[in-house]
C-alpha cells in the first residue's frame, strides 16, 4: 500500500513580509517589500505609500497567537515562517540586534511549540533590509555576506533550541529574475549585466553556505537546507532540438541545487562563464565555505512549462517567475500559471536521483479569487473544492514519488492563511485554508474564517494521507 512516512512533517507556509504587517512596529526597518506596492507589477517607491497592503498584511503581527491556534486545530507538524530581517537589524548593517524584534520572534516560536508544531525557518524571504539595498546595492556588494553573517550568528543564538529546521534564501534561483525583491539590488533590471547577476548570485551561494557552516556549529542537531524556485520544464516537441533547449533552460535553476548539494560550481557553468566572458570574483575562502553543503533541498512547486526552438509552434505563458510555452496537455489557474501534479512526482524524482538528499517541499498550493459565503447555519466560509482538488492531486503525486522511493521530509503548502500576494501584491489571489477578510481596497475586518479546506486538511493529516 502507499503511504506516508509515519513522521511526515505536514503543515504550511507564509513569509513575514507577506502576513506580518506592523512594518515600522517594535523598532523595525523598512525592506524592500515595503517600497513594492505593486509586487512584480509594479515600480518600487520612494517612502512606504498606503495602497502597500504588505504595509498591514493580514495583522500576523498582533494575531498570531489565534493563526497558531487554528493551525494547531488543523493538526500541523511544521509551520514554515521567516524572520524578518529588518525587525532583527532594522538597517541591516549595525552591530547591535533590536531586542524587541528578537522577543517577538521567540514568542511566535513558543506558541509554535506549544502545540508540538516544529517551526521551519526561512532566514531571507524576499526582505532584505532598504537600507542594505540603497548604501551598497543589496547582494551586488560582498559586504552583504559580513551583514547576513552577523544577522545568523544572532537568531542562530537565540533560536537554537526552539528551531531545528531552517532554509537560507527563499527560491535562492529568483535572484537571477526579480533582483530587486530577491537581492535587493536598487540598480534596475534592464541595466545589469549577466555579470552583474552571477556575482550577486556567488554573494548569495557563499552567504548560504556560510550559514549552513555556522548554523551546524552552533546547533549541532538542525537541519539546514536551501530552497530552490522549483521550474519544471518539459519539451514541447520531440524535436531533440528541444530536448537540449530543456537542457540548457534546466540548469538556470539546477545550478543553485548542484552548489547547494554538492560544494562547488559546476563544470557546464564555469565553461558557461568563459564563453560569456564572465568573471565572477572569487576569494579563496570561498571554495571552502561552498563545500559546507545543506542538510536537505527545499524547493517551491506550482506549475511547469514547455520549452522549445521552434518558437513558431508555441503559445508564450508564464508561471511562477518563469517563462515558457504552454502545455496543451494542461489547464491553468486564473493567473495562468499551468497545472501539473504530475510533475511534482517527476520533479521530485529528478531532484532525488540528482542527490540522493531528503527533499522538502516548502510551497505548493493553488491561487484563486475565493468568495466568502454564509451557510445555513449562519456559519461564513469558502466553498474552495477547487483549491481541494489541486492539492489532493498534488499529494497523491507526492505520494507516488514516496513509493518511487524518494525520501520526503514534508510538505508545507503555500500560504496555509490567506496573505499579499508576491507577484501581484493583491489580496484576491488567495491560497489559504483561513479566509483573511481583507481585501484590494484595504478595507475588510481581518477576521478569520475557516473553508472547506481547512477541514479536508485537517483530514488528511489526521490521517497521514490515508484519506486522499
Ligand atoms: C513564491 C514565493 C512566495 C509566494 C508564492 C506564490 O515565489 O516564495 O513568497 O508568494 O510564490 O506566489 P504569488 O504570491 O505571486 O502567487
Amino acid at each position: 500500500m502507499r503511504k506516508f512516512p509515519e513522521n511526515f512533517l505536514w503543515g504550511g507556509a507564509v513569509a513575514a513580509n507577506q502576513c506580518e504587517g506592523a512594518y515600522k512596529e517594535d523598532g523595525k526597518g523598512l525592506s524592500v517589500q515595503d517600497v513594492l506596492p505593486g509586487g512584480l507589477r509594479g515600480e518600487r517607491t520612494k517612502q512606504p505609500t498606503e495602497d502597500n497592503l504588505k504595509l498591514e498584511g493580514i495583522d500576523f503581527y498582533h494575531r498570531y497567537q489565534e493563526d497558531i491556534r487554528l493551525f494547531a486545530e488543523m493538526g500541523f507538524k511544521v509551520f514554515r515562517t521567516s524572520i524578518a530581517w529588518s525587525r532583527i537589524f532594522p538597517k541591516g548593517d549595525e552591530d547591535m540586534p533590536n531586542e524587541m524584534g528578537l522577543k517577538y520572534y521567540d514568542d511566535l516560536f513558543d506558541e509554535c511549540l506549544k502545540y508540538g508544531i516544529e517551526p521551519l525557518v526561512t532566514i531571507s524571504h524576499y526582505e532584505t533590509p532598504l537600507w542594505l539595498a540603497e548604501k551598497y546595492d543589496g547582494w551586488r556588494s560582498r559586504k552583504l555576506i559580513g551583514f547576513f553573517e552577523r544577522y545568523v550568528r544572532t537568531i542562530f543564538t537565540r533560536y537554537g533550541n526552539k528551531v531545528k529546521y531552517w532554509l537560507t534564501f527563499n527560491e535562492i534561483n529568483s535572484l537571477l529574475h526579480a533582483p530587486f525583491m530577491s537581492g535587493g539590488i536598487m540598480t534596475p533590471a534592464d541595466q545589469l549585466t549577466e555579470q552583474d547577476l552571477y556575482q550577486a548570485v556567488h554573494h548569495e551561494l557563499v552567504a548560504s553556505a556560510l550559514a549552513v557552516k555556522i548554523g551546524h556549529e552552533l546547533m549541532p542537531d538542525a537541519k539546514i537546507g536551501c530552497m530552490i524556485l522549483g521550474i519544471t520544464v518539459y519539451p514541447l516537441t520531440p524535436d531533440p532540438e528541444d530536448m537540449i533547449a530543456v537542457m540548457e533552460k534546466d540548469r538556470e535553476t539546477m545550478l543553485f541545487a548542484d552548489i547547494h548539494a554538492r560544494g562547488r560550481y559546476p563544470k557546464y557553468l564555469l565553461n558557461y562563464f568563459e564563453e560569456h566572458g564572465i568573471q565572477i570574483q572569487m576569494e579563496p575562502e570561498d571554495h571552502e565555505i561552498l563545500k559546507h553543503t545543506v542538510d536537505f533541498i527545499s524547493f517551491s512547486y506550482y506549475s511547469s512549462i514547455c520549452e522549445t526552438v521552434h518558437k513558431e509552434l508555441g503559445t508564450s505563458t508564464g508561471g511562477n517567475l518563469s517563462r515558457g510555452f504552454k502545455n496543451p496537455y494542461l489547464k491553468a489557474s486564473d493567473w495562468g500559471w499551468q497545472i501539473d501534479p504530475r510533475g511534482l512526482r517527476y520533479t521530485l524524482n529528478k531532484l532525488y536521483d540528482r542527490y540522493q538528499l531528503p527533499l522538502f517541499i516548502v510551497e505548493n498550493g493553488l491561487g484563486a479569487a475565493d468568495e466568502l459565503v454564509t451557510l445555513e447555519s449562519g456559519e461564513k466560509t469558502v466553498l474552495d473544492d477547487y483549491r481541494i482538488q489541486y492539492l489532493r492531486e498534488h499529494l497523491i503525486q507526492l505520494r507516488e514519488a514516496i513509493h518511487d522511493g524518494v525520501e520526503v521530509m514534508g510538505y508545507t503548502s503555500w500560504g496555509c492563511i490567506d496573505l499579499v500576494s508576491a507577484s501581484t501584491a493583491e489580496m484576491k489571489k488567495r491560497y489559504g485554508y483561513i479566509y483573511v477578510d481583507r481585501n484590494d481596497d484595504g478595507t475588510g475586518t481581518l477576521e478569520r474564517y475557516r473553508k472547506k479546506s481547512f477541514w479536508w486538511y485537517k483530514e488528511v493529516i489526521e490521517s497521514n494521507g490515508a484519506c486522499l
